[in-house]
């Protein structure tokens, strides 16, 4: 694993409704997470939070809520996550809401022949402005980065498409609109849902996991929304699914990456600690975190 991880915060929540997410990377770092990763003996800077526009209070841009804001801070993440993995540190995003992978996928795919992409959520995040139920772009932004949506995401680090579809693992799903589940048959993208996470078993998933991104991709991005787990486990997130991954399951997806050592960049998004018990949910990120990069009991 890359010894130098630089933190970056996303205090963003104009990508969907529920006001707080914008404090979840105060919550984070209040959970402990430098801490926790120093003692992994990790060189680790914090970067601050980027700067996210105001929103506009304007009608919906065709089925886009907050359209201009969403863009403008996402162009400025990928600045910055372009310039971390240009140093050659480990980006750790922490949100704020699901639209910000759009920025991190900017800035981190173009420093990959071939990125994967692990999208752990409930959701698919596959809708586009004329599909989502919602016009909130916090489930977008997996369409976004194939290139589907709006030109103003789309193009946000001028290039497009960021990933390719067949390089993408989605581990969790419970909630798919019906555009997202066409998306996922005519792309081809390899989804397990809860049904085959209760088939198969943590192991065998995150083990299939591993090895399909490593036979076909070079570098990994961990995109980690805190309501793919269940909300007993982490209850601090605007839009929970009722069963979902446990705390443990969650853990053990985490290890096993640790030990594959395929991850590359990762952020954590969703914390919203308006909607949480006692920062439980911004605490359970940071210990996803902590095993992530190599912690063990013994
Ligand atoms: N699919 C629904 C929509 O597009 C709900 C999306 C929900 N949210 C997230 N993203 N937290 O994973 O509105
Ligand atoms: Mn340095
Ligand atoms: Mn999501
Ligand atoms: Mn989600």
């Amino acid at each position: 694993m890359n010894k130098y991880i630089s933190l970056i915060g996303v205090p963003m929540d104009l990508g969907q409704n529920r006001r707080g997410v914008d404090m979840g990377p105060s919550a984070i770092r209040y959970a402990g997470v430098m801490d926790r990763l120093e003692k992994l003996n990790y060189m680790i800077e914090d970067l601050g939070d980027i700067d996210i526009p105001n929103p506009g209070n304007r009608p919906d841009d065709k089925g886009l809520k907050n359209l201009d804001e969403v863009s403008e801070g996402n162009i400025r993440l990928t600045k910055v996550v372009d310039e971390t993995a240009a140093r050659g540190h480990f980006p750790l995003v922490l949100g704020g809401d699901h639209s910000i992978a759009i920025g991190t996928l900017a800035g981190i795919a173009k420093h990959a022949e071939n990125l994967g992409v692990i999208w752990y959520d409930a959701h698919g995040d596959l809708n586009t402005g004329e599909t989502s139920p919602s016009g909130n772009i916090h489930g977008m932004p997996l369409a976004v980065s194939l290139g589907i949506g709006n030109e103003k995401l789309t193009q946000i680090g001028k290039y497009a498409p960021k990933i390719r579809p067949e390089n993408i693992v989605i581990v969790g799903a419970r909630s798919l609109d019906e555009g997202e589940k066409k998306l996922i048959k005519d792309k081809g993208i390899k989804v397990y849902t809860m049904h085959e996470v209760d088939r198969l078993g943590m192991t065998q998933v995150m083990n299939d996991t591993i090895e399909y991104l490593k036979e076909r991709t070079d570098q990994v991005h961990l995109s980690l929304d805190l309501d793919g787990l269940d909300p007993q486990d982490a209850p601090g997130v605007g839009t929970p699914v009722v069963g979902g991954l446990s705390f443990r399951e969650s853990h053990l997806a985490m290890e096993m990456l640790s030990e594959a050592n395929i991850i590359t960049s990762a952020e954590f998004v969703e914390v919203n600690p308006i909607l949480d018990e006692k920062n439980k949910t911004a605490s359970v990120a940071v210990d996803l975190m902590g095993s992530l990069f190599g912690e063990k009991l013994l």
